[in-house]
């Protein structure tokens, strides 16, 4: 075992200046793929794509094991020759931390299922807090620290008293093993813009090169600020009241609907206690919002009985209640769904389908979702146009007033602010599916899962 740890210390330096440059490209493209993740814009762009890009970033997050370990074995005597550098040691446990962070909650983000809804959302929490905080961080640190735009000074002080290996380390990207913050051990002074004030002062430099320099880092920093920094507050916003996200998108909901829908027994109290997880509130258009006076519900096309409703007719229709889990296809989940609503089933009986129909095609009320599931599958007793979530109002976010639910299928069919269901002869395919979605959208082992025709 000793040995074995001589052997790895061996070459410490050189080891030391390779593990920073591998961490730091893995560390580049982990922002990438994860910043692309979240947006909107990306998942729109890339479609079925997504998915790929979800295990580059989970196995190149893997990958980051490899630096993150062989660094912790080297990291005593890294840790000795920063003995006189306390700024360069907090810098060094805060890159740390920040990837042990994205390590573990990456872990546990990825393993989902196993880790269940709460170490999910909290594992989500952590790694979306340590991206908004760490990456500035790193970004900073690393633009800022180039060579160029190093201060003279401080390049002069290091070079005339560190060893010839760090020097090399030196010469790597951001993390860990950034030797700059160092001249802050030269003078006792908390501040690095006022020890290296003092610095010039003493070395007297011409003041435009100072100025210069100074104006470039404040200038990266107020860049990230206001780049990074409406996204960030806005993030906290929404995760502040966690725990009540869905009450507080109620209070805020832009619906207007009278009167609002009243819960069954079944549904309030949520039968189990309640939804576990969060949605990912997702849309490819604004927000629609609806008032008794622009909102209605139509079945129409091949059908006997094509019927308008508007809303204080379909509040009034029979509702039943089901709990269900919500998978969505890129990987997150909510379980124990209380729902209400009218079933498909009933609905397309009330009808009376044509012979000559094929597939029923759902439309949203956002003017541009559609999906469309075979008769076959429209049978499902399961299917519900749900009204109540938890036994409250369908929020907007969430695609309220009305939403499509299909607990065995992925999200993606479960079409949000569905306000007509059109009987047709041929299948449709729907939004996501032109975007390379799979037409057959069945979950793993769902239970009556029917051919897809
Ligand atoms: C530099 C380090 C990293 C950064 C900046 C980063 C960033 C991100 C971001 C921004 C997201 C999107 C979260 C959201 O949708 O709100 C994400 C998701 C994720 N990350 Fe990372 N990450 C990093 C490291 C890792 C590591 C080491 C792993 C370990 C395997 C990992 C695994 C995951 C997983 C599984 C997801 C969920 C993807 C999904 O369900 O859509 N990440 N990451
Ligand atoms: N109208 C509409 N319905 C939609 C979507 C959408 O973008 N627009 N996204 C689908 C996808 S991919 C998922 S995972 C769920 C997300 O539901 P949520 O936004 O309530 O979490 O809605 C589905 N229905
Ligand atoms: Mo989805």
């Amino acid at each position: 075992m000793n040995q074995w740890l001589k052997s790895m210390r061996k070459g410490y330096g050189k080891k030391l200046v390779s593990i920073h440059a591998w961490n730091a490209w893995i560390v580049v493209i982990l922002a990438i793929t994860g910043l692309m993740l979240v947006g909107g814009f990306w998942r729109e762009l890339l479609g079925i794509g997504r998915v790929w890009l979800k295990w580059i970033h989970i196995i190149v997050g893997l990958a980051m094991l490899a630096p993150v370990v062989y660094y912790l074995i080297l990291a005593g005597k890294h840790w000795k020759q920063l003995r006189n550098r306390p700024w360069q040691r907090v810098n060094t446990i805060v890159v740390l931390v920040l990837l042990v962070g994205w390590l573990i909650s990456g872990i546990v983000l990825w393993q989902f299922k196993l880790a269940g809804p709460k170490m999910s959302n909290a594992a989500l929490l952590t790694h979306d807090l340590l991206t908004w905080v760490g990456l500035p961080y790193i970004i900073y640190h690393s633009i800022t620290r180039t060579k160029w735009l190093k201060d003279p000074a401080r390049r002069a002080v290091r070079t005339r008293t560190s060893s010839p290996v760090q020097d090399g380390i030196n010469s790597g990207s951001p993390v860990p093993s950034d030797q700059d913050t160092y001249v802050a051990s030269t003078s006792s002074s908390d501040s690095r813009i006022t020890s290296r004030d003092e610095l010039l002062n003493d070395t007297d430099k011409p003041q435009p090169v100072y100025t210069r320099r100074a104006f470039i880092r404040s200038a990266v920093g107020l860049g990230l600020t206001v780049t990074l920094g409406p996204t960030f507050v806005s993030w906290i916003g929404r995760n502040i009241n966690m725990k009540n996200s869905i009450d507080s998108m109620l209070e805020n909901d832009p619906n207007r609907m009278v009167p609002l829908p009243q819960p069954m027994s079944a549904s309030s109290p949520p039968i189990g206690g309640g939804a576990e997880g969060h949605f990912r509130v997702y849309t490819v258009t604004p927000i629609p919002s609806f008032t008794n006076e622009n909102w209605s519900f139509r079945i129409d096309g091949l059908v006997e009985r094509g019927q308008i409703w508007n809303w204080e007719q379909f509040v009034k229709l029979t509702r039943t209640v089901q709990v269900s889990d919500f998978h969505c296809v890129t990987g997150w989940s909510v379980y124990k769904n209380t729902w209400e609503g009218i079933t498909l089933k009933q609905l397309l009986a009330q009808a009376g389908v044509k012979p000559e129909a094929h597939s029923v095609k759902f439309y949203s009320g956002d003017g541009v979702y559609t999906d469309a599931i075979t008769l076959e599958q429209a049978q499902m007793d399961d299917i519900i146009i749900a009204v109540m979530h938890d036994g409250k109002p369908i929020p907007a976010d969430l695609g309220g007033p009305v939403r499509l639910v299909i607990p065995q299928m992925y999200a993606y069919k479960s079409v949000k602010w569905l306000n007509r269901i059109e009987l047709i002869d041929s299948e449709h395919i729907g939004y996501w599916e032109e975007r390379g979605y799979d037409k057959d959208a069945w979950l793993p082992g769902s239970k009556t899962r029917t051919s897809s025709l």
